[in-house]
């Protein structure tokens, strides 16, 4: 073989080898290019090692300097390309690899928020504090004794339908007063203060509670109350409206429109409906009322000697007139484009 004709090979193949092993973006591609270029028993550089034999005598002193040289570029150049990629592999933010634009403008990092239920409700606790009212929880399994019994709803009641409720099936059990069921209101919080503490109250209290309703636009199985309950002497149906205007007029701003629709539950007597105006219509916000005889008997109270005002707001339609979302359903679809406006 003519010395040119070796040397020529040898700069093209140090030529491809330098372009495979700097252009090698990670182990796999180094490792091919190794074995291709410096492989033992039939790598290009071996190949080329054993034309050498091909060279004639005189020339061969220079095509072996020359080889020589040639090798040791590659092999540097590989040991190059190793290092580069074991030190990107140890700190990848230091060394990108791939496509990496470091001119490119940063963008802006999603941060979560509150849910706006839960933020309403902060927002509701902070109002009726600054009312004294203290905040209270209560369970969301109760007994029947605390969802219907003592807030004198009895057996027979049609509130206490099986389709009107979600009782437990663990809890199924022929004796009514052990039976289980996910609260149907936050009344239930009202009879466990009043039995453990003396009067006066003055409570709230903010929670889920479940019943089996069809969602559509105000109507969702699962949704919040705030229970309110004031137990003292002298109080009248006039200190409850008065509470009732100055919570709504603090939450929902001084122009609201709300009125009081003669209604009935079995625990107050007598009874309201608060409703607010929106969009031309008159939407329910709120149950209402001043505590029945019978219910402050049952938690051992003398009804001769204290009076009270207790009240139950749907949370969901409270916070959907304040930010004007039109259907219930949206809070609970976790759709972050939505959540992500409050
Ligand atoms: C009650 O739950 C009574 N416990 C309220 C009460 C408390 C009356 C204390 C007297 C004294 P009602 O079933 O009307 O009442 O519900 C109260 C509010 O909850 C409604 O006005 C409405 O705002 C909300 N609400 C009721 N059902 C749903 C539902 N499926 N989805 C969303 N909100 C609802």
């Amino acid at each position: 073989m003519a010395l040119t004709d070796f040397l020529q090979n040898l700069d093209e193949l140090s030529t491809a080898a330098m372009a495979m092993f700097s252009s090698a973006g990670d182990a796999a591609a180094l490792e091919a290019a190794r074995i291709e270029f410096l492989g033992a028993k039939s790598g290009r550089l071996k190949t080329t090692q054993k034309q050498l034999g091909g060279v004639s005598k005189e020339d061969r002193p220079v095509a072996g300097k020359q080889f020589n040289e040639t090798k040791q570029k590659i092999d540097a150049a590989f040991k190059e390309a190793q290092q580069r990629l074991s030190s990107s592999a140890a700190s990848p933010v230091d060394k990108p690899q791939g496509n990496f634009d470091a001119t490119l403008p940063g963008a802006t990092f999603r941060v979560g928020r509150l849910h706006p239920i839960t933020q309403t409700i902060e927002e509701l606790k902070d109002i009726m504090g600054r009312l004294g009212f203290s905040v209270v929880e209560g369970p969301e399994i109760e007994d029947n004794w605390h969802n219907f019994e003592a807030l004198n709803i009895p057996l027979e009641h049609p509130a206490r339908d099986p389709l009107d409720n979600f009782y437990l099936a663990t809890a199924q059990t022929s004796n009514h007063d052990e039976m289980l069921l996910l609260r149907s209101q936050t009344s239930t919080v009202q009879i466990r203060v009043m039995e453990k503490t003396p009067p006066p109250v003055r409570m709230i209290s903010l929670g889920r509670v479940y019943r089996p309703d069809t969602a559509d636009a105000t109507h969702y199985p699962m949704f919040h109350q705030m229970e309110g309950l004031l137990i003292d002497s002298h109080v009248t149906m006039a200190d409850l409206k008065s509470v009732l205007r100055l919570f709504a007029t603090s939450y929902l701003g001084s122009d609201v429109h709300i009125r009081f629709r003669p209604s009935f539950f079995p625990f107050t007597e007598p009874s309201v409906e608060a409703d607010y105006w929106w969009n031309d219509n008159w939407i329910e916000f709120g149950g209402a009322g001043m505590v029945d005889p019978n219910v402050l008997q049952a938690v051992g109270y003398d009804p001769e000697e204290v009076t009270g005002f207790a009240f139950g707001l749907g949370v969901e339609r409270l916070c959907m007139r304040r930010h004007s979302i039109t259907d219930i359903r949206e809070l609970y679809k976790n759709d972050v484009r939505f959540l992500h406006q409050f």
